[in-house]
């Protein structure tokens, strides 16, 4: 192995792999029920080469594509580097050629104006196809059997921004797929695109509007009618680019807010509400309209949740100070003004979860990562330096509140939610689990949990015979929605 820095980023569960394989007919510790039958895509950010300077976060490496195939209870597993325009230079010149996180004044001369998106935070499933997404590029399409790369996916040129949330809503109803890309236009531009695919993938509209500032907008949500877009101070400046320095600064002293339009309707009908200063969040739970009222279930913290995001903003504050928690917006559309109420709907924690029937509507659980009281310090490890150990199950209605625990040095990925056709059922979540055997080593296992009885825990274990690198967002796309994209691209061809 190359010599990658000894710090944070890149030690413990941060360790590079580096090393594209697969296996078939994993052991199966337990039974995974006949229902569960696709597969798991997840995206893994690895840097495939040390970093052009000292240090880098996780958030550069290179995205891989791994997927978890599961039929009639066996499991095959695969993954793959995307390859990107990026990965692809760097293979070449078998080092790094682009510099530090979203920077590109800081890059190799011999890359300028090459696109420097990793692809490597959301496998996005829509319309038969499986895009790797990054928020500062476009997706990049992956043939979801072979798991080679097809190449950057721009609607064939329909698309005119030149970046695409890792974070797209799909309503349940009607197929479409909803989504954004900001800093649409360039670096620091408060210009963004919002778009609409239709259910069999094709672009059918693209607006532009401007932010009231250069944020991060990592997420947004759809309700049957709305499309809420959430900003949060935490900015970019060109300047501080050119200069070397951190594309995003939090800056605890500026307002946040929240754009709301009819989802069908133009973007000069938004209406935008101010919100509390210095907050943030990355992800959002869902959002639904109930009389007249827009609620917005989100992991809201007190500052932001990555420490390079708040130094760069002069915030001084340990990463187990922050506080926050699953809370509640609702906007009454009735009334004029930029209001809206707040309230804490349950504890803190992130990568939150939701059945895809749910989306955008009012929604019985939801399931997101937080931290287990009895479960230890922390592992280091993830895309923001410190890894969740409990997962939970809320029933936002009623507060009901189920966990399930892990042990101390333990930590869990976000999991994907696979639905049960009995009606009564909730389905099952997979997810995978890492715990430290030794100084240095790491098992990694996929679990089975029933997502209606986490706190019983696993029914079905699969352990890992490779180290695995932390995972940020998957995706379960079934048998059938694989088998329907096959049939689409073979009558294509015919
Ligand atoms: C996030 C993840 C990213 C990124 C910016 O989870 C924000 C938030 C994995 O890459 O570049
Ligand atoms: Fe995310």
């Amino acid at each position: 192995m190359p010599n990658y820095p000894q710090t944070i980023h890149f030690v413990g569960l941060n360790t590079p792999v580096g090393i594209e394989w697969s296996a078939r007919n994993l052991d199966v510790i337990g039974t995974i029920p006949a229902e569960i039958d696709g597969a798991f895509f997840r995206a893994v950010p690895d840097p495939a080469h040390p970093p052009m300077f000292d240090d880098d976060i996780v958030l550069s490496g290179d995205g891989m594509v791994a997927k978890f195939a599961i039929h009639d209870g066996k499991v095959d597993y695969a993954i793959r580097y995307v390859e990107t325009e990026r990965y692809r230079l760097e293979k070449d010149a078998r080092r790094a050629l682009f510099g530090q996180y979203r920077n590109p004044f800081t890059d190799d001369a011999s890359v300028a104006g090459r696109d420097r998106t990793v692809a490597n935070t959301t496998p996005v499933w829509h319309g038969g196809r499986l895009l790797m997404t990054k928020e500062d590029g476009l997706g990049y399409q992956v043939d979801p059997d072979t798991l080679e790369t097809l190449g950057r996916f721009d609607y064939y040129g329909a698309l005119k921004s030149q970046t695409f949330t890792a974070h797209p809503r799909v309503d349940p109803e009607t197929g479409e797929m909803f989504f954004f890309g900001y800093e649409a236009d360039g670096l620091c531009s408060t210009k963004i695109s919002y778009a609409i695919a239709d259910r069999d993938g094709k672009l059918i509209s693209e607006q532009w509007f401007d932010q009231p500032y250069c944020s991060t907008i990592h997420d947004f949500a759809i309700t049957e009618h709305y499309a809420i877009f959430p900003i949060f101070p935490t900015t970019a400046d060109l300047d501080r680019l050119k200069a070397g320095g951190a594309h995003w600064a939090h800056q605890q002293d500026l307002e946040s807010w929240v754009g709301i339009m009819p989802r069908y309707g133009k973007v000069e009908e938004m209406r935008w509400f101010k919100g509390r200063n210095g907050v943030s969040a990355f992800h959002l739970v869902n959002a639904y309209e109930e009389d007249g009222f827009v609620h917005l279930d989100l992991c809201l913290s007190d500052t932001n949740a990555f420490g390079f995001m708040r130094e760069a903003g002069g915030i001084q504050r340990d990463q187990r100070d922050i506080q926050g928690g699953l809370t509640r917006w609702t906007f009454d559309l009735s009334k004029e003004g930029d209001m809206f109420e707040e309230r804490l709907v349950g504890p803190p924690g992130d990568m939150p979860r939701l059945r895809d029937a749910d989306q955008g509507r009012p929604y019985r659980a939801a399931w997101y990562l937080s931290m287990n009281p009895q479960g230890g310090p922390p592992l280091p490890g993830g895309p923001v330096g410190v890894a969740f150990n409990a997962l939970l199950r809320i029933e936002p209605g009623n507060g009901r509140i189920d966990m399930m625990g892990l042990e101390p040095g333990m930590a869990i990925s976000e999991p994907v939610h696979v639905p049960s056709t009995q009606d009564e059922h909730e389905g099952w979540l997979l997810m995978v689990v890492d715990r430290q055997a030794g100084e240095a080593d790491f098992k990694s296992e996929l679990w089975v949990v029933e997502a209606g009885a986490i706190a019983a825990g696993p029914i079905a274990r699969v352990p890992m015979p490779m180290p695995m690198r932390a995972q940020v967002h998957g995706a379960w796309v079934s048998a059938r929605q694989l088998a329907n994209a096959r049939q689409n691209v073979d009558s294509e061809a015919a």
